[in-house]
């Protein structure tokens, strides 16, 4: 049973009825000095990104990482020997061969951590799946309610250079998501693997409340999750400002936090794509040279 990692698919859907897989087992030895054939492969493509763990002990048998890698997880049955091999100086011709070996057995486990540059990360309803559609050509399911984005998205930007820079939205966060809220924390699997993080911020969100809150409570959120994720470099991007009769409080103020606190920032219209080059020219001027992981295609 062969597991091969391809740009081609996102989701490990596929496989969520096909349960019970199974290779060929080895044929029979037959006469004539022949090998039985060999249990024929059964070739299962996964998204980049997957892990495939044994579903027992819980160890990571697999890490695909590279479009077109690929892992023998379970070997098929072998050939049974030809009845020649059996043969014996007073025993020539004999009757018998071996029949066919079954294959390997295993429960598996597999889990999709994608391997994404860019995760956006923010409250639900921020506009994080605005802005993966501002900024790519990917056409995330947007709307005015919390919760919008139930599962992942990816999009591409393509730099000047040509490289191809992938971008994660993950649902929304709220607090209390490490202990289950909301859709919990488990999506951040999602951005573990990211190098640059961006925190979309609705600078609309609380009428009177300050947006710093919602950027360390996610934090916090985060670091329940796992402390490595917010050693990430991260960057401050507060959405909205086209709404500007919303914004109550001083913006200003906020970014001369944020200054003296070496965290970078941008305003942006995700909806109106105010602010959105200077974001992109961040991005390139980040990832030009600095493009870590190159699993998808033009990436590196
Ligand atoms: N006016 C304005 N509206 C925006 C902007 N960005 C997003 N929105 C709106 O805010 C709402 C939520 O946007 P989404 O992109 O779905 O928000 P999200 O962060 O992906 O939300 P979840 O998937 O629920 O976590 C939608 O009605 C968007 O049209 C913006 O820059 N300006
Ligand atoms: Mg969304």
């Amino acid at each position: 049973m062969v597991f091969r990692a391809t740009t081609r698919i996102f989701t490990l859907n596929d496989y969520i009825y096909k349960t019970n897989l199974s290779a060929g087992n080895g044929r029979p030895g037959r006469g004539k000095n022949q090998t039985g054939k060999k249990g024929k492969d059964l070739l299962l493509e996964v998204p980049v990104g997957t892990v495939i763990l044994d579903e027992e002990t819980g160890d990571v048998l697999a890490d695909l990482v590279q479009d077109g890698q690929s892992v023998i997880v379970l070997q098929g049955g072998k050939g049974g020997k030809g009845n020649k091999h059996f043969a014996t100086a007073t025993h020539r011709t004999p009757r018998f061969a071996q029949p066919g070996q079954p294959g390997q057995e295993k429960r598996l486990r597999l889990s999709l951590k994608f391997l994404a540059h860019v995760g956006l990360v923010g409250l639900p309803n921020a506009g994080k799946s605005t802005l993966l559609a501002s900024l790519t050509h990917a056409k995330p399911r947007i709307a005015q309610y919390p919760f919008t984005t139930l599962v992942p998205n990816l999009g591409v930007v393509e730099l000047e250079s040509g490289k191809n820079l992938i971008i994660a939205d993950i649902p929304g966060l709220i607090e209390g998501a490490s202990q289950g809220k909301g859709l919990g924390i488990r999506f951040l699997k999602h951005i573990e693997r990211t190098q640059l993080l961006l925190h979309v911020l609705d600078a609309t969100y609380k009428p009177s409340g300050d947006i710093l809150e919602d950027l360390h409570m996610i934090r916090k959120e985060m670091a329940e999750y796992s402390a490595p994720l917010t050693q990430k470099p991260y960057m401050v991007l507060i959405n909205k400002i086209d709404l500007s009769e919303q914004i109550s409080r001083n913006l200003e103020k906020l970014e001369l936090i944020l200054e003296q606190q070496h965290i970078p920032s941008l305003r942006i219209s995700a909806l109106t794509g105010e602010g959105i080059d200077a974001l992109l020219s961040e991005l390139r001027g980040y990832f030009e040279e600095n493009i870590e992981n190159c699993a998808f295609p033009k990436s590196c």
